[in-house]
């Protein structure tokens, strides 16, 4: 697929995915997520990643949002899809078989947010600006908001950024965990490459498998995550790269791990 909406780009085991649509502060039209989707769909078997970025281009935004033009021309018949289209990204970036970095470096407003929700771990610019504005168009929140972003910061502080509409300051959202880490803008894609690398240093077994049980904590009981927890723990101890990571640490040098 030709993609004029998005770019990817290698750096050894890292995939940075920058949404490029910036005349339209990076909104979400169909186009863009079906680029998404085909470049993620693309990657998922590439046994050489460890870890991808998710990001926007220029110094604005992140992704200001589901495209508004779009959204005006919704009916019945093409919101079923424009939902379904949205949603299955934001699934398949969640159940992604590698950690997906959000680095936010700008507005990450409606869908803009919701597509940073979607991600493992979210690391803004101080100049980002974060919120659910969904309510100001009359709609609710549609791709996950109301579920993930409550999960993250509480039902009260969900109700409010969702209720009122409002932007948060890329420090407000960090104070209350709708971001784990904020950066001064320029250095924000070095410290996510940072991040980056250092997961792609660890056992990519262990790292597929410790993302999967996170997610399932959020999905299934106590009881049951921990049995998941266990039968987890048994495969990697039946991987080379376990022995590798143990025998690495007991021969005081750094462990190559293989994947296998
Ligand atoms: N869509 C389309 N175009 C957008 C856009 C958006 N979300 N955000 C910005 N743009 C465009 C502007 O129209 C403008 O285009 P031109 O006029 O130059 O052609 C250009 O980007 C620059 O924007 P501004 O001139 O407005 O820039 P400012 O710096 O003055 O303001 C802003 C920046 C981010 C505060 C402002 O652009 C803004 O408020 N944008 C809208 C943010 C927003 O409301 N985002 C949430 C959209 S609603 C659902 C699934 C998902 C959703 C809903 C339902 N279901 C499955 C049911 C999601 C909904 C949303 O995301």
């Amino acid at each position: 697929m030709d993609y004029q909406n998005i770019t990817t780009e290698r750096k050894e085991a890292v995939l940075i995915i920058t949404v490029t649509r910036e005349k339209a502060l990076n909104a979400m039209n169909k186009d863009v997520i079906a680029e998404l989707q085909h470049a993620f769909d693309s990657y998922k078997a590439d046994d050489s990643l460890r870890c991808v970025i998710l990001t926007g281009a220029g110094p604005k935004a992140f992704v200001a949002g589901a495209d508004i033009k779009e959204l005006n021309t919704l009916t019945g018949v093409t919101g079923h899809e424009f939902s379904e289209r949205g949603l299955r990204l934001m699934r398949t970036i969640q159940s992604f078989p590698l950690p997906v970095i959000a680095a936010i470096n700008g507005f990450a407003l409606g869908g803009g947010s919701e597509l940073a929700l979607a991600c493992d771990i979210r690391l803004a610019a101080d100049t980002a600006r974060l919120g659910q504005p969904e309510v100001k168009l009359g709609l609710c929140p549609g791709y996950g908001g109301t579920q993930r972003l409550t999960r993250l910061v509480g039902r009260g502080k969900a109700m409010q950024i969702m209720l009122t509409g409002g932007m948060f300051s890329a420090a407000e959202a960090h104070r209350i965990g709708y971001v784990d880490e904020v950066y001064p803008a320029d250095e924000l894609m070095d410290k996510a490459m940072a991040m980056a690398n250092e997961i792609a240093a660890q056992g990519p077994v262990a790292v597929r498998l410790t993302k999967e049980l996170v997610n399932a904590a959020l999905e299934v009981g106590e009881t049951a995550g921990c049995e998941m927890e266990k039968q987890a723990f048994a495969l990697t101890c039946a991987t080379d790269d376990k022995n590798e990571g143990t025998t690495a640490f007991l021969e005081k040098r750094a462990a190559a791990f293989t994947n296998k």
